[in-house]
């Protein structure tokens, strides 16, 4: 067999964390994936072969993800094959509520592990916050206190691995010097249209493993119609989504399309045995106008009562 290195990077089907555990290269998205949930993620685990799945108590759809886990493992796969994520929300970012959430999440997901938990986004919000929130709902949250809480959740094997979402060099600066156990992946938006160079070298530097969230914009940026997109597919004979995510493949993090076409989902984890050469990577990388699409001012900037007044004070003035 070939080796990683001689295969070339963008040839891997999964990444070593810093834990020695693996992530597979590919996962399944499930944010606003709806009703058929449970049927999307049977479907890749047993017809597309994906081994990896993202998702959050958030999202809503815990429970048809359970099913659908449930459906693939009752069709013969093992759990211990399989690669779940599950992240934990603002409202819960409080050191006593974590253990409480995760054994939540758990019980809609019918396991008695998961692979990954993340912190969701590095901001508290009240019981019942509005979007956008009101005075008073968004709070600083204690980072520190929680994250002890995360890694008791490792020592007690209900989690095989921690980490975080949506920070920013600062943050995770901040989070080095207190963990006892560094977060293992760091996930967050990435693709040609946000390319989020600043909290990658950072990870690198740390040792952190990154996974590209929204890789083909999301469906509000959906950047499977992007001139540049288009013509590196049809010069390599690919999908628009295939070439995106073999882009984010190919920069060295795993990465989490969401579909919930049975075809998409099949076409989105055909990204093994071919490469972008490096002159379409380069035009790839070369898409003017970045912008973040989920820039959290929605859920977490109040104008007038703060603590964040902007977009720009979520993300530390990094961007
Ligand atoms: P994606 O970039 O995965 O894009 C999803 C959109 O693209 C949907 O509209 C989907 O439509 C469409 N699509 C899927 N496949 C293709 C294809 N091959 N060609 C063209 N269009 C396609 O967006 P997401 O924002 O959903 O990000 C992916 C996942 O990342 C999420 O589902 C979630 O699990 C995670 N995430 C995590 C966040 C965090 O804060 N940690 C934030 C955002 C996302 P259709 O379903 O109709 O195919
Ligand atoms: C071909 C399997 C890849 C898993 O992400
Ligand atoms: C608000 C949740 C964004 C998707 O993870």
């Amino acid at each position: 067999m070939a080796s990683a290195q001689a295969m070339g990077q963008g040839e891997r089907d999964h990444f070593v964390l810093k834990s020695g555990h693996t992530i597979p290269a590919v996962g399944l998205g499930t944010w606003r994936a709806g009703s058929d949930t449970a049927h999307s993620v049977k479907t890749a685990i047993t017809e597309a072969g994906y081994r990896h799945v993202d998702t959050a108590a958030q999202y809503g759809v815990e429970k048809e993800v359970g099913k659908g886990l449930k459906a693939a493992m009752q069709a013969g796969i093992n759990r211990k094959d399989l690669f779940v994520t599950s992240k934990l929300w603002c409202t819960d970012l409080v050191p006593d509520k974590v253990r409480p959430a995760l054994q939540n999440t758990l019980k809609d997901l019918q396991l008695d592990y998961i692979d990954l938990y993340l912190i969701h986004w590095p901001f508290r919000l009240t019981d019942g916050a509005h979007t956008p929130p009101e005075a008073g709902e968004v709070l600083e949250f204690d980072m520190e206190g929680v994250w002890r809480e995360m890694e008791s959740l490792v020592k007690d094997g209900l989690v095989k691995d921690i980490g975080v979402c949506n920070y920013t060099a600062t943050k995770l600066n901040r989070l080095m010097r207190s963990a006892k156990i560094p977060p293992a992946v760091c996930q967050m938006e990435m693709h040609p249209g946000w390319k989020n160079g600043k909290i990658f070298e950072a990870c690198k530097k740390h040792g952190i493993h990154v996974t590209a969230y929204s890789p083909l914009g999301s469906s509000e940026k959906n950047l499977a119609h992007d001139p540049a997109v288009e013509k590196v597919a049809n010069k390599l004979n690919k999908t628009p989504g295939q070439v995106l995510i073999k882009w984010a493949l190919q920069r060295g993090t795993s990465v989490i399309p969401k579909s919930t076409k049975d075809e998409r989902i099949k076409e989105n984890i055909q990204v093994f045995g071919w490469e972008i050469p490096e002159e379409d990577f380069n035009v790839l990388c070369s898409i003017k106008d970045e912008k973040r699409v989920l820039t959290g001012e929605e859920l977490f900037v109040n104008k007038t009562h703060g603590p964040y007044k902007s977009a720009s004070e979520l993300w530390d003035h990094e961007d």
